[in-house]
């Protein structure tokens, strides 16, 4: 790891200030203060970026290249000068200058290349391949717009562009020498070439995909891995495919913007092209790094040196293309190169809800990448071969690829890998006993579980600083780089200074975000009530609904005099912009929110903030303030979650369904210091199978529940009237499917042991502790590790093994 002192940073600060903007730190503006610092820190990891390629190459160790269509880092700067152990050196030398380094960290936009969760584990995993000593590139899109930035209007969200690299110095280093052509569209006949059927291509659009090159410098570790993400540009010649700025605007506008969904397939063009177009430009250049620095030439070898991870379904054609490339290029057998492909691939399901599962429809792919979808077909057509008289005509039915038309992605992604993971054990027994029970019936050596993690580098060490200091103190400053000695913080359990300094923490952080609050919506909160917290996108699955019927039931009770310990309740969610219901849902949150924040009668007793704009650099803000995590998606539905973790981790408590990751966080910590409630995946898996869900009936017979569905139609909330009727009558829909109102009773029991618990200060604080202590196990270094060892079989870089 490169060290620097003070003053060599002091001086490399102020040169690179002269340079890029000729002036002094005096009259510099923060925003020309942090591209200079940025330049200095790439200056100071670029030779060891440099040396770890050499080595990698040399070193013939195994390496993964993991292929996603999202990755959400959120800022680059105190992530990196953390992990190349600068933080404190640049603190300090900035504060000489009479520079806030917060401040200048600020000016940095977030690289927000993704929607939620897929995408902001995929960031964690290259932070963590990085920090274990693994060779580890990310593949990816360079999105020249981001995810849409959020302002509520009238209570309304609306969505608009988010222009990230027009505001900041990107950490990506451009390389054209590693650009790829990929090709598009046309027509595609298979023609006899000595023997050997060759494709041949007319008509196509072919599209140069130029590689950014983003740093992955692991934590303090002589270890700086790459994300390349890709951009669409005209290839150079090729202008007569071109004439007019429109056409050269259609090849530019392939990578300008991200999909901002993230639960429902939409079958857009656009977004087909985006998912071949980063899978074909990742796998040339693997293929030309396989010959080219790792001098290899049989094929057969690839296995031994690269790894392929599919994130999701989205890069699933890595599997045909795969195949394209060996069968085509290098002239490999048919099966020699579907051997190489099943070893190479793996994938990881992040979802069971239908709507999401991607079915591409053929017409479609062939007219975008007809080479592909002949070779789907050939997969498919020997798959079912392969199958038949060995199993029943209907698991092949279930299980083969293309069915009505459709190209059913996830079927690709299984029988074109040797690995199928969830992200949580419940998940991945929902996926072996449900969603995927035909292909884990007929491949169950295939099918393991991968339980999510989060990066405590950014979730603690920078997030929260103060309890970090506090481990620091209890356990030693080793667990910032083994995370299993927080354990050792349940030693002091019944310590009371340490109960009381976690108490003191949290009010402290409380307090700064109570300001934030203060400044982004005028709303003054109390940082002595309860900060009660859900942060994650916005799905009816989620239930930001339930939370929704609670806060009314609060402010009911508050009206009628019943009185509740002082609770803030704070919402961060994006919805997506096709996504009608969840904007409805946004709609009714901030004008029951506007209602009660203005009705003085309740005595500041509950306040609702819903910040706008959530991301992963508000999360930042919000996580170590957090009292109670909300985490009650209905049970079955949330594949893991890792806000859950995040939350737990700064010492929140969490209100829980059991479902996903919830379960695991129950079992680390124990029952007595999680607060579980809600249907069990049972209970709901013979609703759905009886189809007799009548929450009619329990309006019927429960007048708090009538009175607080009732408030939603009768004018309590008179500006959300519309959206408030439609909750209404979904709520009370037969069948619903995520039985809000089946839950509500128990959540609210639930909640009033919350607040029981809230007045025993001492017991609620060594909860607290607890929760910390075992959110090592959540550690995305060890998840990343299992990948490593279990599923990628990687060595690490510098380990003799
Ligand atoms: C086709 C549109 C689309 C886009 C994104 C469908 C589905 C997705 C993602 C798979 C949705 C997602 O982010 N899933 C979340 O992944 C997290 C990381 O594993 C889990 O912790 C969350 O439970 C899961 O909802």
């Amino acid at each position: 790891m490169k060290s620097i002192t003070k003053k060599e940073f002091k001086d490399k600060l102020l040169e690179e200030l002269d340079d890029q903007f000729e002036v002094d730190i005096s009259h510099a503006s923060n925003l020309e203060i942090y591209r200079a610092l940025a330049t200095v820190v790439q200056d100071g990891y670029a030779k060891l970026w440099r040396q770890t390629r050499i080595e990698e190459a040399h070193s013939g160790k195994k390496q993964v290249y993991y292929f996603s269509i999202e990755f959400l880092p959120g800022t680059r700067l105190r992530s990196t000068l953390l992990n190349l152990g600068w933080m404190d050196v640049v603190k300090s030398g900035l504060e000489d200058l009479g520079v806030d380094l917060d401040e200048i960290a600020a000016q940095e936009p977030d690289m927000a290349l993704g929607n939620g969760g897929l995408g902001r584990l995929a960031a964690a995993f290259m932070d963590s391949l990085a920090s274990t000593g693994y060779i580890g590139n990310g593949n990816g899109i360079r999105y020249k717009y981001g995810l849409f930035k959020q302002k509520f209007v009238n209570g309304y969200q609306v969505e608009l562009p988010n222009d990230w690299l027009q505001t900041s110095k990107s950490w990506g280093v451009r390389r054209d020498n590693k650009s790829e052509i990929v090709r598009f569209g046309g027509k595609v006949e298979l023609v006899n070439d000595d023997n050997w059927l060759v494709p041949k291509y007319s008509g196509t659009n072919d599209v140069a995909a130029v590689p950014y090159d983003v740093a992955m410098v692991g934590y303090h570790q002589d270890v700086v891995n790459t994300l390349r993400l890709w951009d669409a540009e005209v290839p150079a010649g090729a202008e007569l495919q071109y004439p007019t700025i429109a056409d050269r605007r259609k090849v530019e506008d392939l990578t300008s913007v991200l999909y901002p969904d993230d639960s429902s397939y939409e079958g857009r063009l656009l977004r087909l092209k985006q998912e071949y177009f980063f899978v074909s430009a990742g796998l040339q250049s693997i293929l030309h790094y396989f010959r080219n620095s790792l001098k290899q030439t049989d094929p057969e070898k690839l296995p031994e040196h690269i790894a392929v991870h599919i994130n999701d379904t989205h890069p699933a054609m890595a599997i045909a293309e795969l195949m394209r490339l060996l069968v085509d290029e290098w002239r490999l057998d048919w099966d020699k190169a579907w051997d190489i492909t099943q070893k190479v691939m793996s994938y990881t399901n992040h979802t069971i809800m239908a709507e999401a599962m991607e079915k591409w429809d053929i017409n479609m792919m062939q007219e975008v990448v007809p080479r592909i979808l002949q070779i789907i077909t050939e997969i498919d057509r020997r798959y079912v071969i392969s199958l038949s008289n060995k199993v029943s005509a209907e698991k092949i039915n279930s299980t083969k690829i293309i069915k009505d038309g459709k190209v059913q992605m996830a079927h690709l992604a299984i029988i074109g890998s040797h690995s199928v993971n969830g992200v949580a054990p419940l998940h991945t027994r929902l996926l072996e006993t449900v969603v995927l029970k035909d292909f884990y019936d007929l491949f169950p050596e295939k099918f393991n579980n991968k339980t999510n993690g989060i990066t405590l580098r950014r979730w603690l060490q920078i997030a929260n600083p103060r309890l970090s200091d506090l481990l620091d103190k209890t356990v030693g400053e080793e667990w910032r780089s083994n995370s299993t000695k927080m354990l050792e913080l349940q030693d002091q359990y019944d310590n009371s200074n340490v109960l009381t300094k976690i108490n003191q923490i949290k009010f402290e952080n409380k307090k700064d975000l109570s300001d934030f609050i203060k400044v982004k919506t005028g709303i003054k909160v109390d940082p002595t009530a309860i900060f009660d917290v859900q942060i994650k996108r916005l799905h009816a699955y989620k239930r930001q609904t339930l939370k929704l019927l609670h806060i009314i039931k609060l402010y009911q009770d508050l009206k009628n005099g019943i009185d509740h310990p002082k609770r803030v309740v704070i919402f961060g969610a994006k919805a997506a912009p096709s996504y009608t219901f969840a904007k409805q849902v946004i709609k009714v949150i901030n004008e029951v929110a506007a209602v009660i924040n203005s009705d003085t009668s309740i005595h500041d007793k509950l306040k609702v903030v819903f910040l706008e704009n959530y991301d992963v650099t508000l999360a930042e803000r919000i996580i170590p303030a957090a009292d109670l995590s909300e985490q009650i998606s209905t049970t079955t539905k949330e594949a893991s979650g890792t806000s859950n973790m995040k939350l737990m981790a700064n010492g929140a408590l969490t209100i829980a369904t059991m479902d996903g990751a919830n379960v695991d966080i129950a079992k680390a910590v124990g029952k007595d210091n999680i607060f579980i409630f809600g249907l069990e995946k049972d209970q709901v898996y013979s609703y759905y199978n009886n189809h007799n869900y009548h929450p009619g009936e329990i309006y019927h017979q429960d007048k708090e529940v009538a009175a607080i569905l009732d408030s939603l139609i009768n004018g309590t909330f008179p500006k959300a009237a519309t959206e408030g009727r439609v909750l209404y009558n979904n709520f009370l829909q037969d069948n619903e499917e995520f039985f809000v109102v089946k839950d509500l009773k128990d959540y609210l029991a639930k909640q009033a042991d919350v607040e029981k618990l809230w007045k025993d200060k001492k017991s609620w604080s060594q909860k607290c502790l607890v929760n910390i202590a075992h959110s090592e196990e959540f550690d995305a270094d060890s998840t990343v590790n299992q990948y490593a060892t279990k599923i990628w079989h990687l060595k690490k870089l510098n380990s003799g093994k």
